[in-house]
């Protein structure tokens, strides 16, 4: 393949790649009988299937711009770096969790992967209101051990630096998330748009609101500064491929190091905001109720399993630098140790509650929206639904350090849902 780089396109697919060894083995020699389809939805890259006698793998490849917006925003081509050393370390923390990588070029940006099938992307499943079984355990899973063995507590230290390092280069992708999550939407920034004129009201209201600005400054600040553990960085309902008992996590091209409850926080954001959407996507009041319930009993496993999860980490894998068993378990000092992990997991708590409220704004504010609620032809409609997820938003972030748990948290939803703040 000739080295510099450029777009692939259906047509020129096989003539390009056909001669890789890998595509040979798991698509076939004969690239005449390949099949190629285009199917990026995403925001940035181009994505293909490619079919053929042996198989099929997904071909990604990133564009020297962001796709949603067009070639006015270049974007480095160096995502698709990060994204494949993201994806080795995820699979090396959580085995199993994300599509096996088949091969990578930098100069050409792309990463060739394993196809899931026949999983679709989350957010589509739950807009046509098909649960998931074991979501809850399976993302819980993924989002605590990639957070504490991409951390001090488990890494050699030597390694987490220079991890900490090579993440720090993604620079213009963190730079879209300090941009369009923690400042676009607080102020009338060029790039946003929100359901107009029937949020004007409580979008004038959240941007004069000078406390809630403070409050997300401070998270904005954590995000930042504090490169506690490798996050996913973009952990929403379209990172998220599922079939009706599996899931698995793909697009990890935001990759940095940041704080430990970012990825939880983003995820879970999400999933509030598909649970104040569900009586747009569902008419039928029973079923949307069970649908929405389902939801809410997905946050509280992921969070429960997260924390059962990182515990079992902490008395296992605590061979980092952090609260060495030498100062604890070796005196004696158990309770001590115990104590720790818990204010460790309260703070995690505290900084996903105020990302998840973050997130519900920037998805309604901001330029990046979700289709759970986009899709919601009927504007009077929609308006009402993101209103509730703006009004929840609000509280998460303004309530963070007060709410005692994800019960509180899951209260102030149904409370929201139930019109109570309206
Ligand atoms: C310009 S990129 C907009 C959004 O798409 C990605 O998926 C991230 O969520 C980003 O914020
Ligand atoms: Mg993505």
């Amino acid at each position: 393949m000739n080295n510099e780089y450029k777009a692939l396109s259906p047509e020129t697919l096989g003539e390009r790649l056909g001669e890789l060894d890998i595509m040979k083995q798991a698509v076939g020699s004969n690239t005449a009988s390949w099949t190629v389809r285009e199917v990026g939805d995403g925001n940035l890259n181009l994505v293909f299937i490619v079919e053929g006698e042996a198989g099929s793998v997904i071909v990604k490849q990133a564009l020297p711009y962001v796709r949603l917006v067009g070639d006015s925003w270049p974007l480095p081509l160096k995502r698709a770096f990060f994204e494949y050393h993201a994806l080795t370390r995820q699979e090396a923390r959580d085995p199993g969790s994300v599509p096996k990588v088949l091969y990578f070029s930098e100069e050409q940006a792309l990463i060739v992967m394993e196809r899931l099938q026949p999983h679709i992307i989350l957010r589509q499943q739950t807009m046509e209101g098909r649960k998931v079984d074991g979501l809850g355990k399976r993302m819980g899973l993924f989002a605590a051990r990639t957070a504490f063995r991409g951390s001090d507590l488990s890494m050699a230290a030597p390694d987490k630096k220079a991890d900490t390092a090579l993440f720090a280069g993604n620079v213009e992708l963190c730079d879209i998330t300090e941009s369009l999550v923690f400042t676009d939407p607080y102020y009338d920034a060029e790039l946003n748009r929100h359901t107009t004129p029937q949020l004007d009201g409580i979008v004038a209201e959240l941007r004069a609101d000078e406390a809630l600005k403070v409050e997300v400054q401070h998270m904005k600040r954590a995000f930042t500064s504090r490169g506690e553990t490798m996050c996913h960085g973009d952990l929403h309902a379209g990172s998220i491929m599922v079939t009706s008992d599996e899931a698995r996590v793909i697009d990890p091209e935001f990759a940095f190091y940041g704080p430990f409850g970012f990825d939880i926080g983003m995820l879970i954001g999400n999933y509030l905001m598909a649970y104040h959407a569900m009586p747009a996507h569902i008419s039928d009041a029973e079923a949307c109720k069970d649908y929405q319930e389902w939801i809410l009993s997905v946050i509280e496993e992921t969070w429960s399993v997260y924390c059962a999860e990182f515990l079992r980490l902490w008395r296992t894998e605590r061979t980092g630098i952090l609260y060495p068993a030498a100062l604890y378990e070796d005196q004696g000092h158990h309770f001590a140790s115990e104590a720790a992990a818990q204010q460790l997991l309260g703070e995690i708590f505290r900084d996903l509650v105020g990302i998840a409220g973050i997130e519900m704004h920037r998805r309604i504010l901001g330029l990046a929206h979700v289709a759970e609620l986009d899709t919601i032809e009927d504007e009077d409609l929609r308006a009402k639904c993101e209103t509730k997820c703006l009004k929840l938003g609000q509280l998460l972030v303004m309530s963070r350090n007060r709410l005692t748990g994800m019960d509180a948290v899951i209260a102030a939803a149904r409370h929201t849902e139930s019109g109570a703040m309206a």
